[in-house]
């Protein structure tokens, strides 16, 4: 990878990644709808709407990988959701075949499969369960990858990142959590390594807790650092302060689940 294109850069991921892939290729793009204000001088960034495809595909010309952070990150409303995660990511994805890019390493989330029980041990095989419509457009992106990659010979690594912070912040959290240098290691194994040409990877660091095979990443030779163990006085302290939530206590996706729900008794999967 010589050129790496890096979309979402304003949001709190593609904040962190601008101080952690410094360095690592030769050349790196920045890109957000907006100018982060704390921009680096030394970085190169490119202001694009992902929803406009002509400004898109002018911004993955001559890059060799993408990825894709863009779009909203959390639950909106149909009409948000629509433009940036779902028109978004199509341009992303037909934009990187019309100029040959190599790689794309999509951002998806474990809301895509929000709806399966904590009580279930899931890999990436499972049909998915979104639990939201930002759980459905990361769903989305991933069945999009899987065509890009089957039909045009694109090198797609779909990574269902959990809770990406410094530290996992409660119960939940403990399972899913991923600390930034795991995730940086896992979009690595997507932009070079040899062997890849479809996968999912769960993004979560080495959880005790966790509800996640993640078979396929470690194949790949990803080994997380990050242990949410290590934090878990700190997290299960933390969750004494929450309100019981049923819905949301019972489904991985948590307040993603409960959020707008309205079917009569429940929770029902398992
Ligand atoms: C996500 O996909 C979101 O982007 C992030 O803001 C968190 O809500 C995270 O999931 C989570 O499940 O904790």
């Amino acid at each position: 990878m010589r050129t790496v294109l890096v979309t979402g850069a304003a949001g709190g991921i593609g904040t962190r990644l601008r101080m952690l892939l410094d360095g690592v290729y030769q050349r790196i793009i920045w890109s957000d709808i907006r100018k982060p204000d704390d921009l680096a001088g030394h970085h190169d960034f490119a202001q694009a709407d992902l929803a406009d495809l002509a400004q898109v595909e002018k911004l993955v010309d001559g890059v060799d990988g993408v990825v894709h952070l863009g779009g909203e990150s959390i639950e909106q409303s149909w009409e948000r959701i629509l433009r940036a995660n779902i028109i978004g990511c199509y341009n992303l994805f037909e934009a990187a075949r019309r100029k040959k890019v190599q790689r794309v390493v999509f951002a998806s989330s474990n809301h895509a499969v929000g709806f399966y029980p904590r009580q279930r041990r899931i890999g990436t095989d499972e049909p998915v369960r979104p639990d939201s419509r930002y759980g459905v457009s990361k769903a989305f992106g991933e069945a999009l990858g899987a065509l890009y990659a089957y039909k045009h010979g694109l090198r797609v690594t779909c990574i269902r990142i959990g809770n990406f912070a410094d530290a996992p912040a409660d119960l939940r959290r403990l399972a899913i959590w991923i600390g930034p240098e795991d995730l940086v290691q896992l979009v690595r194994i997507g932009l070079d390594h040899p062997d890849l040409h479809y996968e999912i990877f769960f993004g979560a660091s080495h959880n005790e807790r966790s509800w996640w095979d993640n078979e396929a990443a470690y194949r790949y030779g990803y080994r997380p650092s990050g242990c949410g163990e290590d934090f878990a006085a700190e997290a299960l302290a933390a969750q004494k302060m929450l309100a019981p939530d049923q819905i949301g206590d019972w489904y991985q996706g948590g307040p993603f689940c409960s959020d707008e729900y309205d079917s009569d008794g429940g929770p029902f999967a398992v």
